[in-house]
């Protein structure tokens, strides 16, 4: 059975989820998205997703035509279309069809709403017994008062170029410094540094993540650790005990070299561990049940 595709209000089968050539998300990434994902019928921490997706619209002044709940409810009968209790789910919406201005204002219909709901492609097992391989790459994180790091649009060359060198680099991520230096984050991935009871994560320059929130909350909560975000070095993630990165689809996969430097012992630390455990457990209680 084909996939069925949420697009403006109806299921449709995939052949037949098309939206048009002047579309705005497509001429200019003139939209927001959200990577989410479901496990066992629960979808993480949906409410968040969409608060994040709705903070985006709001910025760019694009109206979903849509209540929080009613997104929410769209995204669960996605899920339930295609009889999908795991899931990587894509929402994306666009400002809607325009002309071949760059103006919004050509927009004058409604936003384009779709919502795709798939079985989602991780990073190898072997990466996480073994750990990562990473690098610095020479693309800087968008300056915040270009296209703001916390805006999840659809404009995501920035991060498509830093990936790029990545390739080139053959590695699987790689570290996004922001205009002034530091540490930002990866191409669609946080980073963390744990050293002497602490955990630190960037605080500017980077997308708020979800699993992000979460990690810091379980690390606070569960292990009692003192979580920090702060202007962090390349430097001191050289020097850190361990490193560690998330998002949607890594979920918490564990880094052992950056730049050539070995990351402490050179192998998934203890920490990383015990938090991937426990975000394991949180993914399938903490959100939308269905
Ligand atoms: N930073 C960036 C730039 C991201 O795009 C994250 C951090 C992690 O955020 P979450 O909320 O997922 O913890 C992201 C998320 C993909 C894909 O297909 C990318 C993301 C999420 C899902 C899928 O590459 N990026």
């Amino acid at each position: 059975m084909s996939l069925k595709i949420y697009l403006n209000g109806k299921l449709v089968a995939r052949e037949d989820a098309k939206v048009s050539v002047y579309d705005h998300g497509l001429l200019y990434g003139d939209g927001a998205f959200e990577g989410i994902r479901a496990y066992g019928s629960v979808v993480f921490r949906l409410a968040q997703h969409i608060d994040r997706l709705y903070e985006t619209c709001h910025t760019l002044l694009i109206n979903t035509g849509l209540t929080k709940q009613e997104m929410i409810e769209a995204v669960v009968a996605t899920l339930k279309a295609n009889n999908l209790t795991d899931a990587y789910v894509r929402l994306v919406v666009t400002r809607g069809d325009g002309d071949l201005g760059l103006d919004p204002r050509k927009c004058r219909g409604s936003a384009n709403i779709i919502i795709i709901a798939d079985n989602i492609t991780l990073y190898p097992e072997e990466f996480y017994k073994a750990g990562l391989t990473i690098v610095t790459v020479p693309t800087v994180r968008n300056h915040p008062e270009a296209i703001n790091p916390q805006l999840k649009s659809l404009n995501y060359l920035n991060n498509v170029l830093a990936k790029i060198e990545a390739n080139n680099a053959g590695v699987p991520e790689a570290i996004m410094l922001d205009g002034s230096g530091y540490v930002a984050e990866c191409t669609g991935d946080n980073i963390f540094m744990v050293k002497g009871g602490m955990l630190k994560t960037p605080v500017q320059g980077r997308l708020r993540g979800i699993t992000r929130d979460a990690v810091m909350e379980l690390a606070a909560d569960v292990l009692k650790l003192d979580v920090q975000e702060a202007l962090i070095t390349r430097h001191e993630f050289y020097n850190a005990e361990e490193v560690f990165l998330t998002g949607t689809a890594a979920e918490l996969i564990p880094v052992v070299k950056i730049d050539g430097r070995v990351i402490g012992s050179g192998k998934p630390g203890p920490v990383t561990l015990r938090l991937l455990g426990l975000f394991q457990q949180a993914v399938r209680k903490d959100g939308v049940k269905f």
